[in-house]
């Protein structure tokens, strides 16, 4: 069954962690990235690991290797399980990030295509299936790719072996869970959950219908 990750983009960290601890029964994996990080600090994670998720750091990290190295050391030792990384960066960024993630044993996605409109702005002609290619030469442990798209999350399936996909965009973005959680292994949602009126129940809701 695909993965339930929640998006918690929550920068009131008390919320946060009232949402997280009520979802929690629900979901398979908490995903945070700057919104909370940036309110909370990276020291949420002690807080959210009380909850025995699996923590995925979403940093989108795009940088230089020796800086991206050192992004990513920062996220594992903090006790993350998990990081997202751009794939645009090119191998020895992509390279970096991926190796941080092996010495701690833990895991390390590639953005291939964002899932919001502007993404193919720069993104088309087979930049996204390049990264993907990409993701799979560095011994990424997976891709992120657009549930909005789901027609270019089968063609970037095709090319990258039994490396994961994990896909934002249900929801608020307008992508289709049904579709979708056919496709891919994992999905986040974020508003959806997060923003519902009962929380929980909306991912009780998403839990039960995901393929
Ligand atoms: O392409 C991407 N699209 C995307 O929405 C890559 C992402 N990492 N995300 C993240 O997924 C985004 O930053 C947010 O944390 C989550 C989707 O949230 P929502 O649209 O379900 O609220």
């Amino acid at each position: 069954m695909t993965t339930l990750i929640l998006a918690l983009d929550v920068t009131d960290k008390a919320r946060a962690i009232a949402i997280a601890s009520r979802c929690a029964p629900d979901i398979d994996a908490i995903k945070v990235g700057y919104p909370l990080v940036l309110a909370a600090g990276l020291s949420i994670a002690d807080e959210l690991g009380d909850l025995d998720l699996p923590l995925i750091a979403d940093f989108k990290v795009a940088d230089i290797p020796n800086t991206s190295r050192l992004i990513a050391e920062e996220v594992f030792t903090s006790g993350y399980d998990a990081l997202i990384c751009q794939g645009f960066t090119g191998r020895d960024s992509v390279t970096a990030c991926v190796g941080v993630a092996r010495e701690y044993g833990g895991e390390c996605f590639v953005v291939t295509e964002m899932s919001h409109p502007g993404a193919t702005e720069f993104f088309h002609g087979g930049t996204a299936e390049r990264i993907a290619m990409l993701a799979k030469e560095c011994d990424a442990d997976g891709i992120i790719a657009p549930a909005t798209r789901p027609d270019r999350v089968a063609s970037l399936k095709q090319l990258i072996g039994d490396l994961k996909i994990y896909s934002p965009g249900i929801g608020a973005q307008g992508g289709d869970i049904f579709t979708i959680s056919k496709i891919v292994d994992g999905i986040i949602i974020g508003r959806a959950i997060y923003d519902a009126e009962d929380p929980k129940e909306a991912a009780l809701l998403f839990a039960g219908i995901r393929q």
